[in-house]
């Protein structure tokens, strides 16, 4: 991997493990200096420690207006970060008869509008500090399957998509960039430990290739897209599961 993020100032959310984690990762081997921010502040200090290069784990809670302020002002070199991850979800697994409204209200909140909390003070920044940062946002391709047992979560996704396309053409004069980026089903940590796991068979017999898919498949994607390689790519959602899905 190619040093080109040296120098740069990244904060990646819910990088206290799985895609989170393995995108912190990968932006760190480029020569970013990466800010771990997770609800789960061990879990993002461990992660850091793991990762080593500079990288730090702060607690913040994504739905949390006030605490993701401060965390982008302390995560700030001269005014402003570089790269903006937006990859904190939760990832539920939900009969449809189940889902009520404070679970939906919980996934729209915790999916969503964490989104635009963490974006609209990110852009803020770089616009006070005229930084040409970029940002991404991990969505999903249960948003083009309509996976099963997570209508909220598939909601949410779409609305991650549609947002990523607004605020793209919003942000586009200060050449600032917004990508959206989908994984198929991945074995993270999360998944691992849910009754997703059990779709993999599934899943697989859907993909173009065979695997499971992992979380360092979705950070070698992730890394380019926030990198001066992808410097002509904005308002996009590209989409990484083995060719599940054939946009
Ligand atoms: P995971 O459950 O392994 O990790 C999610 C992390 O987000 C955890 O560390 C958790 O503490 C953190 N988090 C949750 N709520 C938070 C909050 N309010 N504030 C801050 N942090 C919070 O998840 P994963 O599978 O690695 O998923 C990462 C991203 O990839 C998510 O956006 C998910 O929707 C997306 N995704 C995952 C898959 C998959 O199959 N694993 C597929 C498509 C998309
Ligand atoms: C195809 O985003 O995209 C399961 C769990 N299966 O979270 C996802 C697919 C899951 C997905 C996802």
């Amino acid at each position: 991997m190619s040093k080109n993020l040296e120098g740069r100032k990244a904060v990646v959310t819910g990088g206290a493990q799985g895609i989170g984690k393995a995108i912190a990762e990968a932006l760190a081997d480029a020569g970013a200096t990466v800010v771990i921010s997770d609800i789960n502040g061990e879990g993002a200090k461990a992660a850091a420690a793991d990762i080593g290069r500079g990288a730090t784990g702060v607690t913040c809670d994504s739905t949390d207006a006030a605490q993701v302020e401060a965390m982008l002002e302390a995560a700030a070199v001269d005014g402003a970060i570089d790269i903006l991850v937006n990859n904190a979800s939760i990832v539920p697994f939900i009969a449809w008869d189940d889902v009520d409204l404070a679970h939906w209200e919980k996934i729209i909140t915790t999916n969503l509008t964490s989104v635009f909390i963490a974006s609209r003070k990110a852009t803020d920044m770089m616009r006070a500090a005229d930084r040409k940062g970029t940002i991404l946002n991990i969505a999903s391709n249960s948003f083009y399957a309509g996976t099963p047992n997570m209508a909220a979560y598939v909601s949410a996704k779409g609305g991650v998509i549609g947002f990523t396309r607004a605020l793209a053409t919003e942000v586009g004069k200060y050449g600032i960039r917004v990508n959206a980026l989908t994984p198929g089903l991945t074995e993270s940590d999360g998944v691992k430990a849910s009754p997703h796991a059990e779709a993999f068979g599934f899943v697989e017999m859907l993909q173009a290739m065979p695997g499971k898919g992992q979380p360092e498949d979705i950070a070698k994607v992730a890394a380019f897209l926030v990198s001066d390689d992808a410097g002509w790519m904005t308002g996009q959602c590209v989409n990484v599961d083995a060719g599940m899905i054939r946009l």
